[in-house]
């Protein structure tokens, strides 16, 4: 059997955008995001309907998350239940209200990405030491993102759709020529500069099924590495890519099994925000209805000093 090869060697000849945009740099391609380019996700609108990506944080039957991370933990610390006790907070007027407590995984919702959130050969985005990583991120986290806000035009590429799926199968794969092909069949063309949404139907099919079943042999449909893939992206100067997926990307790449080798090539070197776990399934019927696959997406995952990565509740205005 063939050796996984190291990610770093793997990727040795990968384009990186480390220092274009300064060495101080924390927030990566979303730099592409100019006014000009709000107002080209503005030009978009055409019916006001308003669509959230996130998913319930919290389900009942679980959330979908990366294995080894747990949904939410949230529980009440006051309610009417304390003041029928006798044990609540009784303030001046009599009013009572009720708190609550969460202990969550930063990554165990709809989320943004740090760009420090994934790295190799000890250099996270921009050439910064992976040192700073440790403890709380001091480089390339959550919070320049979150601080500067995801504003654009976004673009809904329909894979499990077009491929006449509800969702696609377990470590099904595509590319930037599927998504091309994609677009091109909903009569969408991708411009420079566009954030790209695409859907699996993988995250919808988790309320549809057992846990059991949905994390059995885990392997998510996803894009998959390729040199063009990398260079389309760098040429199309792809601000944002948010999916329908815990990874965003294939687990494995077929060819050699390296894990998320998107993360390292797209993120770490050219600077890519990934947002993750997001819910496509209202929006795509919309999109599907009325053939309008484009639209103004607007963005901020939580304001966490030094998250690797945090929630974000996604809103999109067609
Ligand atoms: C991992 O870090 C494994 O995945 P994600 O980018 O989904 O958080």
């Amino acid at each position: 059997m063939t050796e996984t090869p190291y990610v770093g060697d793997f990727l040795e000849n990968s384009p990186k955008n480390w220092g274009k945009w300064g060495p101080d740099d924390e927030v990566g391609s979303l730099n592409y995001l100019t006014g000009a380019e709000v107002l080209r996700g503005v030009a978009s609108v055409r019916s006001g309907e308003v669509f959230t990506l996130q998913v319930r944080m919290g389900n009942p039957g679980g959330d979908p998350v990366w294995p080894g991370r747990e949904s939410i933990q949230r529980r009440n610390v006051m309610d009417e239940s304390y003041f029928a006790r006798g044990e609540g907070d009784e303030t001046p007027g009599g009013a009572h209200y009720a708190d609550d407590v969460a202990t969550i995984f930063l990554q165990a919702s709809t989320q943004y990405d740090a760009l420090g959130h994934v790295w190799y050969g000890g250099q996270i985005w921009n050439g910064y030491d992976a040192g700073t990583t440790a403890d709380d991120m001091t480089k390339a986290s959550v919070l320049p993102i979150a601080e500067r806000g995801v504003v654009g035009r976004g673009v809904l590429l329909d894979v499990a759709r077009h491929r006449g799926k509800d969702v696609l199968g377990k470590g099904e794969t595509f590319t930037h020529e599927d998504l091309l092909e994609v677009a091109a069949a909903q009569g969408v063309t991708i411009e420079k500069h566009d954030i790209l949404i695409i859907r699996t139907g993988f995250i919808g099919s988790y309320y549809e099924t057992t846990p059991e079943a949905f994390y059995d042999g885990f392997l998510e449909p996803g894009l998959t590495y390729s040199p063009e893939l990398v260079q389309w992206f760098q040429d199309m100067e792809i601000p944002n890519l948010v999916t329908d997926t815990i990874a965003n990307e294939v687990t494995f790449e077929p060819g050699t099994g390296v894990t998320l080798p998107l993360h390292s090539a797209l993120m770490r070197n050219l600077g890519v925000a990934f947002t993750e776990i997001a819910w496509l399934e209202d929006l795509a019927a919309a999109c599907a209805a009325d053939d309008r696959w484009t639209f103004l997406y607007t963005a901020a995952p939580l304001k966490v000093v030094g998250g690797t990565g945090a929630p974000v509740n996604p809103v999109v205005v067609r």
